[in-house]
């Protein structure tokens, strides 16, 4: 877990199918760039990095208007479920150096694996202006990185890209927080299905410790595991511009910050996604560099000796 000195696994994956523009392949060098892994080292961590994923379309699928690049986003699934899979079952803290969204089909099925592996159940953090609870059937734009969370959680609407008797997360273990843009048809599966969503009104009216409070609580309550998914348009535009589909209006550095310690506090990390950062959109580097300082708060960093209550 990430309260004590952890063994840490880094995996590229230079992955840009699932997003409606390019860019996002860059995201891994980027994130190298701003010294990820020197900066967890220098927290006391083990830190592996097994460089980037080497990705193949697979090519019984086709693409559709519906579910655009299916081929390539179903490759990579495939790959990274087994590689999140075997970091996590060789005892280390997979962090996944992204890539878009989609590849959260990947590293969360790979969680999902692993957690049932131990007989926990595997919670999501899900950080994010999107919800991306949207199906092939549903999606007004057929961009898989909108469509990850639908995906992990078992809904209809998608070819079989893992085993039929893949491990899911079940949406009530889902926590969304920062969401503010969401599509009519998803708002209705999320209603439907039980996504535990808050949104930035939910941020604005609770502050986000009592909320973080909230969704810690739950994991700890059940012993899970939680993964913790970092949508670089989590954050407002001023804060973190070097993505592909900026949402005006998010959460700020001073909020995910802490969110960021809380988790540290809590021990129950067991897994982080870092997506869809655009270094072609950034301004020079600043992105790049607020998701490496928020991912050393998640493994320690801190300004005093103080530990947060997670409960
Ligand atoms: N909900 C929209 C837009 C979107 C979702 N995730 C991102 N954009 N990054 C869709 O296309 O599903
Ligand atoms: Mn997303
Ligand atoms: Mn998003």
């Amino acid at each position: 877990m990430t309260q004590s000195p952890a063994s840490i696994t880094l995996i590229g994956v230079p992955f840009e199918g699932g997003a409606g523009r390019g860019g996002c392949a860059m995201g891994p060098a980027a994130l190298r760039l701003s010294g990820i892994a020197e900066t967890l080292a220098d927290l006391g961590h083990t830190v592996v990095d097994q460089g980037d994923l080497v990705l193949d379309a697979a090519s019984e699928f086709e693409s559709t208007a519906a579910a655009k690049e299916l081929p390539r986003v179903a490759g990579m699934t495939r790959v990274l479920s087994e590689a999140t899979y075997a970091a996590a079952a060789k005892g280390t803290l997979p962090v996944m150096l992204g890539g878009d969204h989609s590849l959260s089909m990947g590293s969360v099925s790979g969680m999902a694996r692993y957690a049932a592996s131990v007989k926990r159940p595997l919670f999501v953090l899900w950080l994010d202006a999107h919800a991306d609870f949207n199906t092939p059937t549903s999606s007004p734009s057929g961009n898989m990185h909108g469509m990850p969370v639908a995906f992990f959680c078992g809904l209809d609407g998608f070819p079989q890209i893992l085993p039929a008797e893949r491990d899911l997360v079940m949406p009530k273990n889902v926590f969304q927080i920062g969401i503010r843009s969401v599509d009519t048809n998803e708002r209705d599966l999320i209603g439907k299905h039980g996504v535990q969503v808050f949104d930035m009104r939910a941020i604005d009216e609770n502050g986000i410790a009592a909320i973080v409070r909230q969704v810690l609580r739950a994991v700890v309550e059940s012993d899970g595991l939680l993964h913790v998914s970092l949508d670089v348009d989590f954050l407002d535009p001023e804060v973190a511009p070097g993505v592909g589909t900026t949402v005006p209006g998010g959460a700020t550095f001073r909020e995910a910050h802490l969110i960021m310690e809380m988790l540290h506090d809590s021990g129950v990390v067991a897994s982080l996604d870092i997506v869809e950062l655009n270094p072609f959109l950034d301004d020079r580097g600043k992105s790049a560099r607020v998701m490496t300082e928020l991912t050393a708060s998640l493994f320690g960093r801190r300004i005093l000796d103080r530990q947060t209550q997670p409960a």
